[in-house]
């Protein structure tokens, strides 16, 4: 069975440059599947069963949702387990928490409408920002998360500045002497920022203005891109085993489920809840296409409601 990693993503995800930074850390070998900025994504739908955000990992017939696995998996390739979310702690727990919470929002509100207006229509055309705004607004309109804008946005973001800042003062990276989890997921929002604003980070920060360049020289390793019938060709194969079970056990397993993130982008996949691990839970899905797929996603952040 192929262990390479193929990654279903589009060029202008932050959550999925921290994926492709992790797999330049490491200079790993991967597929690359390009999916449209917005559902429907025919490149990966039919295998995940519809979750809707991107990044989508995929190894064979195992296909992980949401970059908490996806790191996960990427740790366990490449033999670093600080690279791994569950393991992170303490200070390192909370920096990643704090990127992916308030402030991945806060990196986009933050922005003056005019330039973010001017990003969009630079990268995706008058029609393709038309497409992205609607859907995007439709995706909030079920979300738990109230994305901060304007001033409330700024502030977030200067204090994230500072803080970064600070704590880089006379260290490399983040929380070990090479970049782990907290590095990458303190990352990809800041490069968001950058994008969308079009303008560097400003260079009173110096500690993270060069913490920041030395992220982006990790590069993005071996890449190759895939047609998406090859992605489709390789999940024909058999999942592999499952996980053994660990932490609390989910009294539903061999029941039909319905998984969601609980915050945003909160699209069901349903299927059969086969395994739960401390981090994990697995769905199978079967598919006419490829027989059986499990989907893999964290337990926390996503809901389990019987279908
Ligand atoms: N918690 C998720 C968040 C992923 C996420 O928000 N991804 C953004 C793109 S970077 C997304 O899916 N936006 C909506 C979309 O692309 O459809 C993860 O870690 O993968």
């Amino acid at each position: 069975m192929s262990e390479t990693l193929i990654l279903h993503h589009y060029e202008a995800s932050p959550y999925a440059e921290k994926i492709r930074l992790m797999l330049g850390y490491k200079r790993l070998r991967w597929h690359s599947v390009l999916s449209p900025p917005q559902p429907p994504r025919p490149n990966v739908d039919p295998l995940s069963g519809g979750y809707r955000r991107i990044p989508i990992g995929q190894i064979g017939a195992d296909v992980f949702c949401d970059t908490f696995v996806i790191a996960q998996e990427v740790a366990r390739l490449a033999g670093a387990p600080t690279l791994d979310p569950e393991q992170a702690a303490g200070e390192a727990a909370e920096i990643v928490a704090r990127a992916e919470g308030e402030v991945f929002f806060a990196a986009i509100g933050s922005v003056s409408p005019l330039t973010l207006l001017g990003t969009l229509l630079r990268t995706v055309g008058p029609f393709g920002m038309m497409r992205f705004a609607r859907d995007r607004a439709g995706m909030m309109q079920g979300a738990t998360v109230k994305p901060p804008q304007g001033e409330a946005a700024r502030s977030i973001m200067q204090s994230y500045l500072e803080d970064l800042d600070r704590r880089l003062d006379g260290r490399d990276f983040l929380i070990e002497a090479e970049p782990s989890i907290a590095d990458f997921s303190a990352f990809h929002p800041l490069w968001l920022h950058v994008a969308s604003r079009r303008h560097p980070i400003d260079p009173s920060y110096g500690h993270l203005v060069r913490w920041y360049e030395r992220m982006e020289t990790l590069g993005h390793g071996a890449r190759e891109e895939l047609d998406p019938k090859q992605a489709f060709e390789a999940a024909r194969q058999e999942p592999r085993p499952l996980p053994d079970a660990t932490g609390d056990a989910d009294s539903r397993i061999g029941r039909r489920v319905s998984v969601a993130p609980a915050d945003y982008g909160t699209v069901p996949v349903t299927g059969t809840l086969v395994a739960t691990t401390s981090s994990r839970c697995l769905v199978a899905r079967e598919t006419e296409d490829f027989g059986t797929v499990h989907v893999h996603f964290p337990r926390r952040g996503y809901s389990i409601d019987d279908a």
